[in-house]
């Protein structure tokens, strides 16, 4: 080879190196419309994205950038949320009503602009208003950068598995009607996976979610709980996974015979089809930490089918499995939930905060407000309520993004505290009732620029309904150091914190009557949502906002607005299309009984 030739060949290779360690930029349109869905028997219209449930799969490398093209052709205002996706200094497009944006009204259409950063495994969509994401989400799959690797060897195939919740009628009239009543939110009327109830479940059958394999295959399961209201159990018969990624990061694999997912978290499972050629079931089933006085929970076992190809006699009926955990086996969760642990490795390091500049206690409580003459459909009469550090969170009218960025008054007051008012013992039977009334506001909490924090959520036992409460922080992923039962303590609990290989995750599951702290750097300015990823917590105040100053340079700074958000307005009073199925209404009497 010349020296010319040599000089160009090299002049190539870096050009296509180059190429291959470069962001792509994807372009989507989701269009929003109403259509019609039967399922348990039962028709109804709802909204969703480009006429699926669950909607478009999002597919991207490491690092890209979409631009998703939200039509909005229903009949009320609708945001999207890109859940696990860190946006750096991007708030704009994050997308909670009230918080980074105001509804995207009928008509009319908001480009996102979703940045990837480090992110990598499986993460989803979801709308962020109301409960309109019930019917309006799916999957974002993250693969690798062009020429990187998996840290597990590359399957032979992958499939999606979206959990979700089926309501019988339309949803968010019935919430609507609740929260005007102060009752307690409606439970689902089955779960589904891909949007199918499965077999256990009226006029399901001909449609259960089937996914075929090949023996000897080894393929990547990814789990999204879409649920409204629910931890689940997942569990294939016969078939162990290994766990691999958790909220679009690696975690140390993890060999075992169930999972449990809380709402909002993504699992990747790897899965060997090793057993005899057969089918067998794939169950979602509800696993439940709220033993309240309010009705039972959603007891459905939701199924597909794991099918392998070939010519064979198959049993007349799927295998169940066997080991899936009854309801409320809090022993096998925790124990579960336990086991995860960041990869730690040369090639994927962790970065736990230790010089930790802001330390705050958060408590996490059920609560009512009172009603004159105890005329609401809650508590004895109360309105159903919830609260971080007994703040009951009230969204504003003009999106606490705006007004920061603006700096417009009387919307939020930056006064979220690091400590409850009173300390009481938070997880005792039998809570004074003063501890129970919530105050109302907007109240959020401001960082600076880098820096280094550590949570601790303590749930609590006010009115005698502890649970499991699954957080969610917008803007950031964050390392779980430390759990446990009871108060936490300051002083003994830290000495047994996971600096070395925590997880690294978007949501975390605060035990019932325990608690839960997490550790991250505030190098993300904007405005986070942090909620519950339960909706009915969230609509009843179990939220707060946390406001991550600029740190003082362009590139520590939030990026300017995109040239149009869509326009703050009062929402026009609803006219529900005239309903052509009146079964929810005999089903939500039932659920107040
Ligand atoms: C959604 O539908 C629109 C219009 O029919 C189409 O242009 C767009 O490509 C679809 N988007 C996806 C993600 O399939
Ligand atoms: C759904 O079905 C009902 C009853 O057949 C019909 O009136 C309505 O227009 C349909 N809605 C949509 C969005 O197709
Ligand atoms: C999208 O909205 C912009 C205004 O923000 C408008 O100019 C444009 O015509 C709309 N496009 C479509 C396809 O509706
Ligand atoms: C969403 O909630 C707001 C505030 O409660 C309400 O004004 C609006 O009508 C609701 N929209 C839907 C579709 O339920
Ligand atoms: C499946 O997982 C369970 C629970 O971790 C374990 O006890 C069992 O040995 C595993 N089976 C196989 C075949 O790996
Ligand atoms: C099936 O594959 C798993 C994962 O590789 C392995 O642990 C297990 O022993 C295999 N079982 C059989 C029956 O080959
Ligand atoms: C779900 O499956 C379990 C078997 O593990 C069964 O005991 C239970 O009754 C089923 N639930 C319903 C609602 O059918
Ligand atoms: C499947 O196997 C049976 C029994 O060995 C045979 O009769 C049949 O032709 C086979 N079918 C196909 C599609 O190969
Ligand atoms: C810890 O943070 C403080 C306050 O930001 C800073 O002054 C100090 O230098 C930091 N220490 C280390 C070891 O990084
Ligand atoms: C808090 O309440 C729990 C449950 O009643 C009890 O076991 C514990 O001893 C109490 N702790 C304190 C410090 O009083
Ligand atoms: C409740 O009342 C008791 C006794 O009056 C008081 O000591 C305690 O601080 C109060 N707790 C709260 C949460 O206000
Ligand atoms: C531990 O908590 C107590 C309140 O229970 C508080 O007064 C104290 O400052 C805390 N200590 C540390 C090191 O945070
Ligand atoms: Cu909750």
């Amino acid at each position: 080879m010349g020296l010319l030739s040599k000089l160009l060949w090299l002049a190539c290779l870096n050009i296509f190196l180059f190429r291959m360690a470069e962001s792509a930029v994807h372009y989507y349109d989701f269009v929003l419309r109403e259509k019609n869905f039967t399922r348990l028997c039962s028709t109804k219209s709802m909204l969703v994205v480009n006429d699926s449930f669950p909607g478009p799969v999002i597919r991207v490398h490491k690092g890209d950038t979409v631009f998703v093209n939200v039509h909005n052709e229903g009949y009320y205002g609708v945001t999207i949320h890109w859940h696990g996706v860190k946006q750096p200094r991007n708030p704009w497009s994050d997308g909670p009503e009230y918080i980074t944006q105001c509804p995207i009204e009928p008509g009319t259409n908001f480009t996102y602009e979703v940045i990837f950063s480090t992110e990598e495994g499986t993460l989803w969509w979801h709308a962020h208003s109301n409960w309109t994401r019930s019917s309006v989400h799916g999957a974002i799959v993250i693969y690798p950068k062009e020429g990187t690797t998996t840290p597990y060897p590359k399957p032979d195939g992958e499939e999606i598995f979206i959990l979700g919740s089926w309501y019988v009628g339309n949803i968010n009239a019935l919430v609507l009607e609740d929260l005007k009543t102060g009752a307690s939110a409606p439970e689902s009327d089955s779960y589904v996976i891909n949007g199918q109830p499965g077999d256990f479940l009226p006029c399901s059958q001909d449609s259960t979610h089937r996914w075929v394999v090949d023996f000897g295959k080894t393929y990547l399961v990814r789990v999204i709980n879409a649920a409204m209201n629910a931890d689940l159990f997942f569990a294939i018969a016969k078939h162990n996974i290994t766990v691999v990624g958790v909220d679009g990061s690696y975690v140390k694999p993890i060999v075992n015979d169930f999972i449990v997912i809380s709402p909002g978290q993504t699992m990747n499972l790897l899965l060997t089809a090793n057993q005899s050629l057969g089918q067998y079931y794939a169950v979602a089933r509800q696993y439940d930490t709220d033993q309240s006085f309010f009705n039972g929970f959603d007891d459905t076992n939701a199924t597909a089918i794991l099918m392998y190809s070939g010519n064979y006699t198959a049993p007349d009926v799927p295998l169940f499995p066997s080991n899936i955990p009854a309801y409320t086996d809090n022993n096998a969760a925790y124990k579960f939930i336990g086991r995860l642990r960041s990869l730690a490795s040369k090639e994927y390091p962790v970065n736990v905060p230790l010089n930790i500049t802001t330390r705050m206690l958060i408590t996490i409580s059920m609560n009512y407000l009172p009603c004159p003459n105890a005329s609401c459909a809650g508590i004895d009469g109360n309105m159903i309520a919830s609260s971080l550090s007994n703040m009951s969170f009230v969204n504003p009218t003009t999106d606490v993004l705006l007004a920061y960025y603006r700096n417009l008054s009387g919307i939020y007051t930056p006064d979220f505290p690091n400590w409850p008012e009173s300390f009481f013992n938070f997880t005792a039977d039998d809570l004074p009732l003063n501890t129970t009334i919530p105050t109302q506001g907007t109240r959020v909490k401001m960082l600076d620029y880098n820096e280094e924090v550590e949570i601790t959520f303590q749930g609590t036992a006010v009115l005698k309904i502890p649970q499991n409460h699954p957080m969610h922080m917008h803007g950031y992923s964050f390392y779980v150091v430390g759990s446990g039962f009871g108060n936490f303590n300051n002083e003994t609990d830290p000495k047994n914190f996971n600096l070395v290989d925590p997880p690294e995750v978007n949501s975390v599951e605060v035990p019932k009557d325990g608690w839960v702290t997490i550790r991250f750097k505030a190098n993300n300015p904007g405005v986070w949502f942090w909620h519950c990823h339960f909706e009915r917590h969230l609509d009843w105040g179990m939220n707060t906002v946390m406001i991550v100053k600029n740190g003082g340079t362009p590139e520590t700074s939030i990026r300017p607005p995109p040239t149009y958000m869509p326009p703050c307005r009062p929402p026009p009073s609803l006219a529900w299309p005239k309903d052509f199925d009146d079964s929810h209404e005999v089903r939500n009497e039932y659920e107040r009984k």
